[in-house]
């Protein structure tokens, strides 16, 4: 076994937002070396004050891991922290892991893939459900793309981030996978929000339609967390609505790509488009229920 399947890997980590911190933290209390950067290195300070080291960019990251991840917001998030300045590609060892945990779209993750063999280093697409609340309980489920052996290698790390992980195929299966789960919890919570305007609409109260619902062959688990914030009118990000409009934007893409016509996708796109833009503040993609109270 090579350094980065050893069981003290030296972990490199960049983005640091909603879910990278969480996840570098699971490292450290596990015991593990973590380098990390960030854009705004403001937010690596609780990283940093619970062991971890801050590199001055994302090369430095690479150079100093045996295990790579990144957890940035978008393919252009993605290319900037791999072929920037600076750029992490630039540093990755031979022999290290590169684990993409970003939701980017699949032909990125093979791009990505194939800089990373040119280097003599491996590349998992590895996006993640379970939102910030799965992030901090290191409770993960994890979606792979890639060789089978560089997965075992890294299973230790993931078994501290998540509690599951499914090796899928080749790179960039990992995320398809990704970008058709968001696709079904986008139109299961936009499902939702457009019943709940027709039930308040006709005088009933939500909350009889989610008791109903929840009890029926309808009963969906995301509806369990979504559907009090719908309720409440409640939308402190857990996973930011900005991020499953990009989510929805990238299997729209994949579909034009693959000829398959994704109508519904299309459809809650607009919705979550319109939030979007007449949002002042991050909110959650349960705040697609705002489409109905304009
Ligand atoms: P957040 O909380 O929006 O965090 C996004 C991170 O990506 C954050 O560290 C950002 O740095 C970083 N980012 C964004 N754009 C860039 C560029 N251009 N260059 C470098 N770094 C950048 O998202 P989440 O943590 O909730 O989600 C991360 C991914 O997981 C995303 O793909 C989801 O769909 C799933 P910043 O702090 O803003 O400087």
């Amino acid at each position: 076994m090579n350094s980065a399947g050893s069981s003290k890997a030296k972990i490199g980590l960049i983005g640091l937002g909603l879910m990278g911190r969480p996840m570098g933290l699971n490292l450290l209390k596990a015991g593990y070396a973590l380098t990390v950067w960030n854009r705004t290195a403001a937010r690596a300070e609780a990283l940093v004050a619970a062991g971890a080291r801050l590199a001055a960019s994302p090369r430095a990251v690479a150079e100093a891991a045996d295990v790579l991840f990144t957890i940035v917001s978008d393919p252009p998030a993605l290319e900037e922290v791999l072929w920037g300045k600076d750029g992490a590609l630039s540093g990755l060892r031979r022999g290290s892991i590169h684990v993409d945990s970003s939701t980017v779209s699949p032909a990125l993750a093979r791009r990505a893939a194939a800089a990373c063999a040119e280097r003599g280093a491996r590349f998992l697409d590895a996006p993640v459900t379970g939102g910030t609340w799965g992030a901090e309980k290191g409770e993960l489920v994890f979606m792979v793309g890639g060789e089978a052996g560089a997965l075992a290698e890294v299973e230790p790390i993931l078994g501290v981030l998540g509690k599951r992980w499914f090796h899928l195929g080749a790179h960039g299966a990992g995320q398809t996978i990704k970008l058709a789960m968001n696709l079904i919890l986008a139109l299961q919570v936009g499902a939702l929000a457009e019943a709940l305007a027709l039930v308040t609409g006709a005088g009933i109260e939500g909350e009889k339609l989610v008791e109903v619902l929840q009890s029926s062959m309808a009963r969906a688990p995301v509806l369990d967390v979504k559907a009090p914030l719908l309720l409440k009118g409640e939308y402190a990000p857990s996973f930011p609505l900005r991020l499953m409009h990009k989510d929805l934007g990238l299997a729209l893409d994949l579909g034009n790509q693959l000829g398959v016509a994704l109508p519904a996708t299309a459809a809650a796109r607009e919705v979550y488009n319109y939030v979007k833009g007449a949002a002042k503040e991050d909110l959650d993609y349960a705040a697609v229920m705002k489409f109905w109270k304009k």
